[in-house]
């Protein structure tokens, strides 16, 4: 199926679509940027069999050679798995020249959810979302993510997002461009590692069904933008507030010392996360985004029958 000249959607993918079976798109800079190698290329895979065993279809979007990937092969999810940060990052204003230079790009949230809606795909799930990040009001450092949330139809399950951001300014942006904000089963925002923050969220609906219904209703009232739901990581994987709490303050000193800027910062906090904490932030983190991936299959089968 071919819906742009740069589009290939899986077979598999695309079957489904036209049957309107439930479909889940999942992200390739977590895959390449956010997570060392081979856990990485391991937990793209269980998350796709995660999303199987809901009787959804996984789609893992990337650009290869320049082709917009609706739906990876386990060889392509290894090859970028593999490469790693050597992939170039892609959000939004990427897409024409990694397409243009028939190059490889992983693809963040933004950039996944342009990709997802061209496929006409809904529902897509990740780990955590880009947000605005502290000091920016310096630096005026906020992710592209949250604009393309107030433009894109897409529905993006996270686990909240991590405290490396300004999470309260984050919330404060998301409002202004009228992006809401769903706990899943929550009335607090969640931190990524931490089920808890010191924010709300916007609304909290306790089914697959009842989100589905408000997406639904979204779609038929074709108000432009997506929609954040925020899944809570499972209390038993969650790590104790202080040590990931250390583990960023360390890492947002030492991006300070190195000069790392633009769309270096979050690669370089995720990793540095990761290695202060020993490799135990890793565990929680591949457990949050299987979680979310579970709950995002829910919602695209009950969308599905909508
Ligand atoms: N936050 C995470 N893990 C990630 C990312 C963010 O906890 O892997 C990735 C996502 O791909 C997200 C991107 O879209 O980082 C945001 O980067 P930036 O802040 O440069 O927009
Ligand atoms: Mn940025």
């Amino acid at each position: 199926m071919k819906i742009n000249p740069f589009l290939d959607i899986a077979p598999e993918v695309a079957g489904a679509l036209a049957e309107r079976r439930p479909v889940v798109a999942l992200e390739s800079t977590i895959i390449s940027h956010g997570m060392p190698y081979p856990q990485n290329v391991e937990t793209a895979r269980q998350v796709e069999t995660a999303v199987r065993e809901k009787g959804a279809v996984p789609a893992t979007i990337a650009i290869l050679d320049g082709r917009l990937k609706i739906g990876l092969s386990a060889d392509e999810i290894e090859v970028l798995g593999k490469a790693g940060t050597s992939v170039t990052k892609v959000s939004r204003r990427d897409i024409p020249f990694v397409v243009a230079g028939k190059s490889h790009g992983a693809t963040t949230v933004a950039a996944t959810m342009i990709l997802a809606a061209m496929a006409g795909i809904k529902v897509f799930a990740t780990g955590g979302i880009g947000g605005v990040h502290r000091e920016a009001q310096q630096t005026f450092d906020i992710s592209a993510d949250l604009q393309e949330l107030a433009k894109t139809p897409v529905a993006v399950v996270c686990a909240g997002a991590k405290s490396i951001l300004d999470l309260g300014l984050t919330r404060e942006y998301l409002e202004t461009l009228g992006v809401p904000v769903i706990g899943y089963r929550t009335k607090m925002l969640p931190a990524f590692y931490t089920g808890e923050s010191d924010f709300d969220v916007d609304y909290t609906l306790n089914t697959p069904e009842d989100i589905a219904r408000v997406l639904h209703t979204r779609e038929i009232l074709s108000l432009e933008g997506g929609t954040v739901i925020a899944n809570p990581i499972p209390p038993e994987f969650a790590m104790p507030r202080e040590t990931i709490d250390n583990a960023i303050e360390k890492a947002l000193l030492e991006a300070v010392a190195n000069g790392i800027a633009g769309k270096a910062t979050t690669p370089f906090l995720l990793s540095r996360v990761c290695e202060l904490t020993g490799g135990n932030s890793l565990a929680s983190n591949i457990q949050l985004v299987l979680n979310n991936a579970r709950l995002a299959a829910d919602i695209a089968t009950a969308l599905s029958k909508m």
